[in-house]
């Protein structure tokens, strides 16, 4: 039994920039297991600093080494993982790597694919694409190229003070496409006017406005604007979903896997937004092409009725850690069909890409 930990640094295509800042590569850590002849593989979605949330690659590291490593020995369920893991205190991205990664194992185990076991499956992924931050005719230019491909939904980052003529200028060039936007935290309630401007561009919803771990303000929020509030940041576990739609901070929940601790954690957030009539879509972080399978997989469930930020691995990367990199066609991916996540590594390029590994078991 082995589980080994890569630092893999892949530079994007293209800077992303949030309102928290820009992105020039991805510095991935990806996670392998073996035992009894099965190679099992994650994605831990921290990255380089703590700005999306206070995990960064060190902290995940460290966490995984130091308290979670051990726990795998056994070869535990997801399930039983995590109740193994209940005394650590969130560190949600170190622990769904692992999370995920046990997903991934008992799947291949029993030559089933992840798809599968993740319950009743739509057997596609509905695929919208997120747009970073640039000039306006950057952005004119990357929402014409989307809709050309297919995709089903447009998100724009914005940043304060800026979000109004960005989000202007595309709904005046394209007035029909599904549109959102995504704030990343930075407002606050006091730019609920600023806020409301955006009531009349029809978006679908306004991604994240408040703080990272905020509800009651979104609560409020929700009570002043018209478009609907999705939270990404502020939803870390179901127990919090719950609240969320219980007070009505959120008519729609982001789900990414990395940020609420796995897969078992976001199905039960799921469920709990469907019982309050909201809808869910999954979100990604830059991911390769490792962790945007376990993403794929999610958003083919029939839980997910929303497209999700989960475009093909052309649009971040020159070249994928995977020999099969995923397709969109119609708006639409559909899942790898061979056992686990179905990905096959690229392994000399994995190799050359690798700046540092770690063993821990
Ligand atoms: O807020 O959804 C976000 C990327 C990094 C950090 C936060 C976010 C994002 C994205 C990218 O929007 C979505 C993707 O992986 O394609
Ligand atoms: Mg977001």
């Amino acid at each position: 039994m082995s589980l080994t930990v890569r630092m893999v640094t892949l530079p994007f295509l293209a800077p992303f920039t949030t309102s928290f800042g820009t992105e020039a590569k991805r510095d991935a850590l990806i996670l392998q297991f073996d035992s009894e002849g099965v190679r099992a593989l994650a994605e831990c979605v921290t990255s380089v600093g703590p700005y999306y949330s206070y995990e960064d690659n060190q902290t995940a590291l460290h966490v995984m080494r130091d308290h979670l490593a051990r726990l795998l020995k056994d070869r535990p369920t997801p399930q039983e993982f995590m109740m193994a893991a209940e005394h650590i205190r969130g560190h949600n991205m170190a622990k769904a790597s692992m999370e995920m990664l046990l997903w991934d194992y008992h799947s291949k185990t029993r030559g089933v694919p992840l798809t599968r076991d993740l319950g009743p499956t739509k057997g596609y992924a509905d695929v919208g694409i997120s747009l970073g931050i640039d000039k306006e005719e950057v952005t004119l230019k990357r929402v014409e190229d989307a809709v050309e491909r297919g995709y089903q939904r447009v998100k724009l980052k914005i940043e304060k003070g800026k979000e109004y003529e960005i989000v202007n200028s595309v709904r005046d060039a394209f007035p029909e496409i599904t549109l959102s936007a995504d704030a990343n935290s930075c407002y606050r309630l006091g730019d609920a006017p600023a806020l409301k401007r955006l009531d009349r561009f029809g978006l679908i919803y306004l991604e994240q406005p408040l703080e990272h771990d905020d509800l009651l303000d979104h609560a409020k929020l929700a009570r002043m604007i018209s478009t609907p509030i999705c939270l990404d940041e502020s939803i870390t576990s179901a127990e919090r979903a719950r609240q969320a739609f219980e007070i009505g901070a959120a008519q729609v929940v982001n789900i990414k896997p990395g940020r609420v601790g796995g897969l078992g954690n976001s199905i039960q957030i799921a469920k709990a937004a469907r019982q309050h009539d909201g809808h869910v879509w999954v979100g990604g972080m830059l991911e390769t092409g490792v962790g945007r399978s376990f993403n794929i997989s999610l958003a083919s469930t029939r839980l997910v009725d929303y497209p999700g930020d989960t475009s093909p691995n052309e649009k971040y990367f020159a070249k994928d850690i995977v020999k099969n990199p995923f397709r969109m066609a119609g708006g639409r991916i559909l899942p790898n069909k061979a056992p686990g996540i179905g990905v096959d590594l690229d392994d000399p390029f994995l190799a050359r890409v690798t700046k540092k590994s770690w063993k821990l078991l």
